[in-house]
């Protein structure tokens, strides 16, 4: 599958800008300005990505409680996304929801959602109003390998598979649930052949390699608008932060993050392929790296001296009238 040099470059750019979120929303998170929990996505961006490119403004996606990198791929504002995450008046979800709630149906980002399992249900119902109103969107559910183990996924690969929707089920296996290895829990120790077993084909790829990603979704998603039904993907990755900011990570070996961001970096390794096959030059993406870095500067200092959310404004958004 071929990518024109400008999608290599808006994949870079989008991963990029994923890492450096999380990077300062690790650094600020420190300093105790940032209310609620976090859970960071960095050592994760080619499955966000390597999907999103895919989508067009017809398709939705679900997300999970670790949903700034699919927030950012599906083109979410990172400035709202920041002050969100701050709990300001400017934030996405008006400062009301916090990183775990970022939600913006305008570009078809359904929302992060605080429910494990949570996402699957509602990418169903995009799926399902996709098909019926035949606008020939796909919905994707991003979910975890905690998460593969709900009954809310379960049934929704079930009625998915039954109704034929064009729902892709995405399996991102960080290897742990909190603290419990994906090796151990997963019953069967076989997500391809859980899924096989709804009816439904996948792929199984290192989610280190966006190339990996961008290809298998591409042929999903082409099934998927082809009317093939659903399709799933197990994609295995490693996280570089705790669960959430403040996990002490004693479930880990030691020196293992720090080899995985040695040897397993999604970034690093698009751009050893890149360089190596001709296709990118270094200081087209070292612009990249720059522009970036200044872009989320630009998104902290502006959340940091946003207004909050006025008290008169407490009990509004709360129901959703029709
Ligand atoms: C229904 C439900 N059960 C339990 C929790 C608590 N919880 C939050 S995240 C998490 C682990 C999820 O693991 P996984 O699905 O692998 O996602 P990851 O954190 O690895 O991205 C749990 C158990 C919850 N939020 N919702
Ligand atoms: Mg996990």
């Amino acid at each position: 599958m071929q990518i024109s040099r400008e999608g290599l470059l808006t994949s870079y750019r989008k991963m990029r800008i994923i890492r450096e979120f999380e990077e300062r929303v690790h650094k600020e998170f420190a300093t105790g300005k940032i209310p609620g929990f976090v859970h960071l996505y960095a050592g994760e961006e080619a499955s966000a990505v390597g999907i999103c490119q895919h989508l067009n403004g017809t398709d939705y996606i679900g997300s999970t409680h670790r949903g700034h990198g699919h927030s950012i791929a599906k083109g979410c504002d990172v400035t709202g996304m920041m002050q969100e995450i701050y709990g300001r008046a400017g934030g996405l979800c008006k400062g009301k929801g916090g990183s775990m709630h970022i939600a913006d149906i305008g570009v078809g980002m359904l929302g992060a959602n605080g429910i494990v399992g949570g996402g699957p249900p509602l990418a169903c119902g995009a799926a399902l109003t996709a098909k019926l109103g035949k606008t020939g969107g796909v919905a994707v559910a991003f979910f975890g390998d905690g998460a593969f183990n709900q009954g809310t996924t379960l049934e929704s690969m079930n009625f998915a598979s039954i109704y034929k929707l064009p729902v892709y089920f995405v399996l991102e296996d960080n290897g742990y649930a909190e603290s419990t290895a994906s090796s151990w829990s997963i019953g069967g120790h076989n997500p391809m052949r859980r899924a096989e077993g709804f009816g439904i084909p996948g792929q199984h790829v290192d989610g280190h390699d966006f190339f990996a990603v961008y290809r298998a979704a591409g042929d999903a998603v082409a099934r998927m608008r082809a009317g093939d039904g659903p399709q799933f993907i197990h994609i295995e990755f490693t996280r570089y932060y705790g669960h959430f900011e403040g996990d002490a990570m004693t479930y880990r070996p030691p020196g293992e993050v720090a080899e995985e961001r040695q040897f397993l970096d999604p970034l690093k390794f698009f751009r050893a392929r890149v360089i190596g096959a001709g296709l990118l030059e270094d200081g087209s993406l070292d612009a990249i790296d720059t522009e970036v870095g200044a872009l989320i500067d630009k998104a902290v200092a502006t959340a940091k001296t946003a207004p909050s959310p006025a008290a008169a404004d407490l009990l509004t958004d709360v129901y959703k009238t029709y």
